[in-house]
């Protein structure tokens, strides 16, 4: 696909009418079985992204102001063992913690390159810009892209690479899914590359849940936000305000689900799949699920995927680790 902007900063999009088709295939396999669900990748369009912004600043919502301390503080030792000279960045959003690492390559005098890699276009697009401008001499490949399917269109490295994978979004995978995906990280990495792994920790479900039910109903909105997608997207007629967020801690699976429940029977009609969908009353539909993980567990799924641990970092509750990992040897 051509590149949209040209220069210090290019932007390509790898995310076209064929993903109105990844939308519409993944509406019609998990909207038609038993228990419905929707990959978490679609709560991302514009709004989605603004209001996942949102979230990260909320008092329940622990998660971005540990990772970006666990960050500042040990950037400069990241920089100096990774010698890394340009972060691919995978699911980046708004990258507002990812400046932390720029900063500690920029000192080093080590910056040479910043990939995001993102399916959120609008985010992808304002970072390139915004980094590009704050650091002079930077050049910005940006790619809007699902980082399950385009990992492939990855420019080659121009030096050491690092590769963040930041916020927890790598438990938004299901376990067996989880090791393959990072398994084939190996390949983006290469012989001298890092990946660094952020990942939420398991702790009192109080604390966890209250994360994903925010007293001011901001998580709700992002939630919601996905059937306005649908609507939009596929001419689908949810009635949204017939829908609530559901956010509960799974003891046994250590994992956070996030749910839509219709609160009274629904009929949906999804246009564009020419498909008749049917809510009993307090049916429910998947849109996320969110792993947090023991220190034992994240050390076992990075041996299953062929990493070794190189060094984790956490913060003195232990509420949050960042793991720098490289392809076994
Ligand atoms: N890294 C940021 C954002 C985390 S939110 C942080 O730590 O705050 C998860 C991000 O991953 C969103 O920006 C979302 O658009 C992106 N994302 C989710 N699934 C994706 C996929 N399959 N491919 C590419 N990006 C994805
Ligand atoms: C990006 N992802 C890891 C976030 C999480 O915590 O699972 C998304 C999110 N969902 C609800 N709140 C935040």
């Amino acid at each position: 696909m051509e590149p949209i902007l040209e220069g210090p900063v290019e932007v390509r999009s790898h995310l076209g009418p064929d993903d109105e088709r990844s939308l519409a295939d993944d509406v019609l396999d998990g909207l038609t079985r038993p228990l419905k669900e929707l990959p978490p990748k679609h709560l991302y369009d514009a709004r989605g992204s603004e209001l996942f912004d949102a979230i990260c600043e909320l008092p329940e919502y622990y998660q971005t102001r540990t990772e970006r301390l666990i960050l500042e503080a040990h950037a400069q030792d990241i920089v100096r063992r990774t010698g890394a000279v340009e972060l691919v960045e995978l699911g980046s959003g708004s990258a507002t913690k990812t400046r932390v690492l720029l900063d500690a390559m920029a000192a080093a005098g080590t910056l040479a390159r910043y990939i995001p890699v993102d399916v959120s276009a609008t985010t992808v697009h304002a970072v390139a810009e915004l980094f590009a401008d704050e650091y002079p001499g930077l050049s910005v490949f940006g790619l809007v892209a699902d980082f399950e399917r385009h990992l492939e269109r990855l420019p080659e490295p121009v030096g050491p690479r690092l590769v963040p994978f930041l916020g927890g979004t790598i438990g938004n995978f299901p376990p067996g899914s989880r090791r393959r995906f990072l398994r084939s990280l190996g390949k983006v990495l290469g012989p001298d590359g890092y990946l660094l792994l952020g990942t939420d920790l398991v702790k009192d479900p109080r604390v966890i849940e209250a994360a994903y039910n925010d007293s001011a109903g901001v998580t709700a909105q992002f939630n919601l936000n996905v059937l306005h997608v649908l609507n939009r997207e596929l001419g689908a007629d949810f009635d949204v305000d017939a829908f609530e967020h559901v956010a509960f801690f799974d003891r046994e699976r250590e994992w956070i689900e996030m749910r839509l429940r219709a609160t009274q029977p629904q009929h949906v009609r999804i246009d564009a799949l020419d498909l008749e969908i049917d809510f009993a009353a307090r049916e429910e539909l998947r849109t996320e699920i969110s792993a947090k993980f023991t220190l034992d567990g994240l050390r076992a799924d990075l041996d299953a995927a062929g990493l070794e641990l190189v060094e984790l970092f956490t913060d003195p509750n232990e509420l949050f680790a960042v793991s720098l990992a490289r392809v076994a040897g």
